[in-house]
């Protein structure tokens, strides 16, 4: 999920977009400058062995039947419909994910330690603390905690094992509330946690709504109740966002999914983009200049689509950001455009790095959808008039606390008309609300995001999977 700049919260001209595609990500080449060639190539090769203990970190993600993979899209309710009784029935052996996945992943790691992501060394010592200096933050409420550090691996590979299934079942046809509800069965089921009761998703749940932004929708884009439903297309470029959270801990991590090469260099440039964002990061890394390499990475590419050439522009008021328990913005900031800012990444924190790159104007405003809403952290409290603003409030710190959620997981819980209370919430500035953000009318725009622990002894990129 992507952080709006305050730039960003000003309105712009319209623009829309959506990216990523697992066939197509690792493909194309950069057509503009090829300094960055060497770069490229290696991220995508070097993931798997980089891991400290060499172990492959999506190696427990063993799928079963794979019905429903080749569906008719005409054919699709009737067999989504058997797909789902089959779930109930075609249970998987021990060790095994089932497809779609549903086995609780306390089920596949029986002794309940969960795989790291990619351990980078940190390639400048000076930035290296001692083993030591970590002690200090072995307390609970800090990374560095083993149970802390298990659970954030729980998370991220629950994520790979339900994006395995969108890359493998997305395709054209395919309806958005039905990949947003089969990604959110997924993290739900493997967590072990439906969510129903109070205070059961906050032990463990989705992130933020699943983000499905198509094109020119550049993000914050979900499958509203009643709303008119959108059905994949071919030439649809599709980013698919969603997070997964244990105990506070939340994994932010996303993909572009194409069905068409034409965009390949889009898909490339951005990938690149955030990869080269992670290769900058660590201890006392300063965001300027991970920005700064960023865009050098992104903007060395170009596209051509239907004949014309588009230079791949940096996206300019979204950004990476810091993730706290429970607060997906943290308060730091990770543009993909040069900037002065001297801060630097410490210690301890942990950074959703995430690239946009797009065919348009790089500037998003605001749509007419609504993606979500989220209550402030802080928030002052406030007197509410309203009865149905207070319950709604209940509802809120019961379920979701500081997590952003979206209509669907109101509806769920059997909330509804409330409408009301919300705005009273909104307008009380308790509760911030969400629109989808989109670049110009006919651009194309993509994004790809990891989740980095920044660690002295090594960063740990704990959504790193053999897909991306
Ligand atoms: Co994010």
């Amino acid at each position: 999920m992507g952080s709006q700049s305050y730039e960003g919260k000003q309105h712009h001209e319209d623009a829309s977009s959506s990216v990523s595609t697992k066939s197509n990500a690792v493909g194309g080449k950069p057509r503009g400058a090829n300094v960055l060639e060497d770069g490229d190539g290696d991220f995508d090769s070097g993931d798997d062995d980089e891991d400290g203990n060499g172990k492959d970190p999506t190696m427990a993600m063993v799928t079963g039947t794979q019905e429903g993979q080749n569906e008719n899209p005409k054919n699709k309710k009737k067999k989504k419909r058997s797909n789902k009784k089959k779930k109930k029935t075609g249970a998987s052996a021990p060790g095994q994910q089932s497809f779609p996945p549903r086995v609780p992943l306390s089920q596949l790691f029986p002794d309940g330690k969960y795989p790291p992501g990619q351990m980078v060394e940190p390639q400048d010592s000076n930035l290296s603390r001692t083993t030591g200096e970590e002690l200090r933050y072995l307390e609970r409420g800090h990374i560095a905690n083993p149970e802390v550090l298990n659970d954030y691996r729980k998370g991220a590979e629950i994520h790979r094992q339900v994006r395995h299934w969108v890359q493998e079942t997305a395709k054209p046809g395919y309806s958005l509330t039905d990949l947003a509800e089969g990604i959110e069965d997924g993290v739900r089921a493997l967590l072990g946690h439906q969510g129903l009761e109070p205070g059961d998703s906050l032990k463990g749940g989705m992130g933020f709504p699943t983000g499905l932004a198509l094109n020119d929708c550049a993000a914050h884009f979900t499958p509203n109740p009643g709303q008119k439903e959108v059905f994949l297309k071919k030439e649809d470029v599709m980013k698919v966002d969603f997070g997964v959270h244990v105990n506070g801990w939340i994994v932010d991590c996303a993909f572009t999914m194409t069905w068409d090469p034409t965009y390949d260099n889009l898909l490339a440039a951005v990938k690149d983009a955030t990869n080269t964002g992670l290769r900058s990061s660590g201890v006392d890394a300063r965001i300027c200049d991970i920005s700064a390499s960023i865009q050098e990475a992104m903007e060395s590419y170009e596209v051509e689509i239907n004949k014309n050439v588009y230079p791949v522009k940096a996206i300019r008021n979204i950004t990476g950001h810091n993730i706290k328990p429970y607060i997906i913005h943290g308060g730091k900031s990770v543009p993909f455009v040069k900037n002065n800012d001297q801060t630097k990444m410490e210690e301890g924190e942990v950074f959703a790095i995430e690239t946009f790159g797009t065919t348009g104007k790089g500037i998003l405003r605001d749509g007419a959808g609504v993606y979500g809403y989220g209550k402030i952290p802080d928030a002052p409290s406030a007197h509410l008039p309203l009865a149905s603003a207070r319950s709604l409030l209940k509802t809120i710190n019961q379920n979701f606390g500081t997590i952003v959620f979206c209509r669907r997981y109101l509806d769920r819980l059997g909330i509804d008309k409330y409408l009301l209370g919300m705005n009273s919430l909104i307008s009380n500035g308790i509760v911030e609300i969400y629109h989808t953000l989109d670049d110009i009318k006919g651009s194309y725009t993509a994004q790809f995001e990891h989740t980095i622990l920044i660690k002295g002894s090594g960063n740990e990129i704990i959504s790193r999977g053999d897909d991306y």
